[in-house]
């Protein structure tokens, strides 16, 4: 809290009324448990590369290759965080770390790949895949020709039916990946399909990047063509994208991303993105990686235990996806009266729901920002006890003092 409070000061004074809201921010997220599979607290050191002064410096062009002057720092910035992000992603042939975000990464990993009015088949946002992967309503599912792969009725991702898909659709990108798919993907049959169709691959693992860095769950690298992420949710960095390329793409990527999708990259946010990639090569990283999992693990095993319905089953991730069809109570009904007992969760749509995105049947628990606080099993088991609580209607600000006393006990980082 320390830190914040000093970069807030000079803000205090200048502009009270914005440096008020960023103190309720800090307010807000110190007394609520981040539940958002999304969202993750980045360290105190991240935070301050993001908000330094480099932010001031245009850099467009690539490192030695730039359409400004003076980027000699901004060079050394982005060479290091690539050499990291490479490091962290052993067996990767090369880093683009100017993406914005997820979403760029991957409208411009398509453009690549698909050209525009391409073909590409992704996973539908109901089904646990996410809007940049071809949704009607998302660009991607407006200038590429989309299709999109659903999932069996135990929530999985059917080898069969992407094969069939892609036999129908003649892709030229089949993307892996999604956004509250809880169980690992193989990555490796998605690859031979890929190849049986003559796509390339491209894997989303916005999600799972952390515990793929920290080797605790299986990735992509070296079987993706283009493996596209996030670096704030598992991989605890700052928000933005990156994408890892085979050196065969490598090219149509990085002129996709710049100038294709992006004008000048964020240098801050790329200094921060390299802090956070020295943080995930220390071996502290992979224990946390680890204790996401295995929290993960536990809270699905403590929800089904009190015959909650998990979408899968279970997980294999940070993620657990509630079925509250059988409970007879909606996404958004839950997720205002976690909020009101202190818990930060969202709605999120289970496979074949028939509740619209607004309300939906489904609720979605991450554990990688408890985990940050420093939960364990105990803590764990109190939060699935609550959730519990509420899926069954008991009175949320029963549930308040509990939740303030974690968020005392656990400070933020
Ligand atoms: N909004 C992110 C998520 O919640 O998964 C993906 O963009």
């Amino acid at each position: 809290m320390s830190t914040v409070e000093h970069s807030v000061s000079p803000l205090r004074q200048h502009d009270p009324e914005v440096a008020a809201w960023l103190q309720r921010e800090d307010r807000r997220q110190g007394n609520t448990l981040t539940l958002i599979a999304s969202e993750n607290h980045c360290s105190a050191a991240v935070r301050e590369a993001s908000a330094s002064r480099i932010t001031d410096k245009y850099a467009e062009g690539y490192p030695n290759r730039r359409y400004y002057g003076g980027c000699e720092i901004a060079d050394g910035i982005e060479e290091l965080a690539r050499q990291r992000a490479m490091q962290l992603f052993a067996g990767a042939e090369s880093a683009n770390v100017q993406p914005h975000s997820g979403t760029t990464a991957n409208l411009a990993t398509l453009l690549a790949l698909a050209g525009p009015n391409g073909r590409i088949v992704g996973m539908a946002l109901k089904a646990g895949g996410h809007l940049s992967h071809g949704h009607d309503k998302s660009h991607t599912g407006m200038i590429f020709q989309a299709r999109q792969y659903g999932v069996d009725p135990r929530g999985r991702i059917d080898l069969d039916e992407v094969r069939k898909l892609c036999k129908e659709h003649q892709p030229k990108v089949l993307i892996a990946g999604g956004s509250s798919y809880s169980r690992n993907i193989d990555y490796a049959a998605f690859a031979a399909i890929a190849k049986e169709v003559g796509a390339f691959l491209m894997a989303d693992i916005a999600h799972p990047a952390g515990l793929m860095a920290a080797g605790v769950v299986p990735g992509p690298i070296g079987v993706a063509d283009v493996v596209t992420m996030t670096t704030h949710k598992t991989l605890r960095g700052p928000r933005g994208g990156m994408v890892l390329a085979k050196n065969e793409v490598l090219k149509q990527v990085n002129s996709a991303v710049f100038p294709g999708s992006q004008g000048g990259p964020l240098v801050q946010q790329i200094a921060a993105k390299a802090v956070a990639f020295g943080e995930a090569l220390r071996p502290e990283f992979r224990s946390y990686a680890l204790r996401v999992k295995e929290n993960a693990a536990f809270l699905a095993e403590r929800l089904l235990a009190a015959g909650l319905d998990l979408v899968t089953g279970g997980t294999d991730n940070h993620i657990v996806l509630v079925d509250l069809q059988k409970a007879n109570v909606t996404g958004a009904e839950v997720e205002e009266r976690a909020l009101a007992a202190g818990l930060s969760v969202n709605k999120n749509a289970v496979p074949g729901d028939p509740r619209p995105p607004m309300v939906t049947s489904g609720l979605r628990l991450g554990t990688a920002a408890v985990t940050t606080r420093g939960f364990g099993r105990d803590e764990i088991a109190t939060i699935a006890d609550v959730i519990i609580g509420l899926v069954r209607g008991n009175d949320p600000e029963r549930f308040r003092p509990t939740v303030q006393a974690l968020c005392e006990g656990f400070p933020l980082p």
